[in-house]
């Protein structure tokens, strides 16, 4: 709730886009709450910032749990900032119990998950886990032009107070806690969904470039106005996205337009693609028709398709899932396994370690809005699913 209270916005809302003082601000409370545990602070090349609790065994590697502390720009209290919270709950649980694990455990916050500021999301954890280099997204400019590369620069002069550690890394196991984001855990009345896997997302932009003109005096028939195309194009991926059983996910929520003034048709339109699918090979075929659809249904303007961020399903470790299914169980917690809907960091630690997630209940299955709300008891619950679990696979 402390730090809810940085970027808030009307309605219990936060907006604290990566790389911002606000998520400098936030990150400095959590590193002064480490400190009061004495954990160990560092940061990587990527802002990528690690608390880490030493184990008794320094070779062994550790446990990585931890999640994201930038929101959406209308974003909740809970989504990624959990997961922190609750690892930093987990270090400051065994703290207090006088316990050490034998792998040390470290929870992470990673940079720039929720691709906000800067498209795509989870720049942070492809670029620890060399899913793509971390130059990959330098030139990558936000609402004010200002280039990711700079942000992160700036960033990390203003952090250079903090121990640095080298990008990269092989932990023993990652968990990663997160509100459920969708409504299954609250519908069946459970407390704790076991993570099974996380489905596919890839993002993509259509950029339709036509001639900007005089509302009143261009006829409509010489018009090359990329608004109307950009309805026919979205009419078009409309049809070839309708999936009549709804597991499909494809989304438009960003279009800007230029000039963007009433009385001059619009000359260039960008409008996003969200398009995610549990089955790779669904995300695959749909991904790949988007350039011949649209270019199919525009009537008059150029056509560019890039694509941004290209995610594929993946499929948590039984290690994992079953240490989460054994916590819960013995922490007397209602569970189910449930795959997340969601994209997440885990997603990319999958390729390098044993990885899993758990989830609490999201009431009404509310996110990415101010409304967004888990109680105390089910964030309480979940964290002791966590420690329980962190616990179990640091030894
Ligand atoms: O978009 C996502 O799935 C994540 O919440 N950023
Ligand atoms: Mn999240
Ligand atoms: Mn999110």
């Amino acid at each position: 709730m402390e730090l809810a209270r940085i970027g808030e916005i009307p309605g219990d809302g936060v907006n604290r886009p990566c790389l911002s003082p606000g998520d400098r601000t936030a990150r400095r409370m959590l590193i002064a709450w480490a400190n009061e545990i004495g954990a160990e602070i560092s940061i990587d090349v990527a802002a990528n910032l690690f608390v880490r609790r030493a184990g008794t065994d320094p070779d062994a590697a550790p446990v990585l749990t931890g999640s994201h502390m930038d929101s959406q720009p209308e974003g909740g209290r809970f989504d990624g900032i959990y997961g922190v919270i609750a690892g930093l709950e987990a270090l400051a649980a065994l703290h207090d119990a006088g316990i050490v694990t034998r792998r040390a455990i470290e929870v992470v916050a990673w940079t720039n998950e929720e691709g906000g500021r800067y498209a795509p999301g989870c720049m942070g954890s492809m670029s620890w886990s060399g899913y793509a280099p971390p130059t990959t997204w330098d030139d990558v400019r936000d609402a004010d032009g200002i280039r990711y590369a700079d942000a992160l620069a700036e960033h990390l002069r203003l952090e250079a107070d903090l121990p640095r550690r080298p990008l990269g890394g092989v932990p023993h196991a990652y968990l990663e806690a997160h509100i459920e984001q969708g409504p299954l855990l609250e519908a069946a009345g459970l407390d704790i969904g076991v993570v099974t896997g996380i489905q596919g997302s890839r993002w993509f932009s259509v950029t339709l470039s036509g001639a900007s003109a005089h509302a009143g005096t261009a006829p409509v028939g010489m018009r090359r106005d990329a608004v109307q195309d950009m309805l026919r194009a979205v009419s078009a991926l409309n049809e070839l996205m309708h999936d009549p059983a709804d597991i499909l996910r494809f989304t438009v929520a960003r279009i800007d337009v230029t000039p963007n003034t009433s009385n001059s048709v619009a000359g260039r339109v960008r409008f996003t693609i969200d398009c995610r699918h549990p089955d790779g090979a669904v995300l695959r075929a749909k991904g790949d028709a988007i350039r011949a659809t649209v270019e199919a249904a525009v009537k008059t303007c150029d056509v560019l398709v890039e694509e941004h961020f290209d995610a594929a399903p993946v499929a948590f470790h039984p290690l994992v899932v079953e240490t989460v299914a054994a916590a819960a169980l013995a922490d007397g917690a209602s569970a189910m396994g449930l795959p997340s809907g969601a994209f997440h960091d885990a997603q990319f630690v999958v390729p390098l370690a044993p990885t899993g997630m758990v989830f609490v209940p999201s009431r009404d299955g509310i996110s990415h809005n101010p409304a967004e709300y888990s109680s105390p008891e089910q964030l309480a619950a979940g964290t002791r699913v966590l420690v329980r679990s962190l616990v179990a696979l640091a030894g």
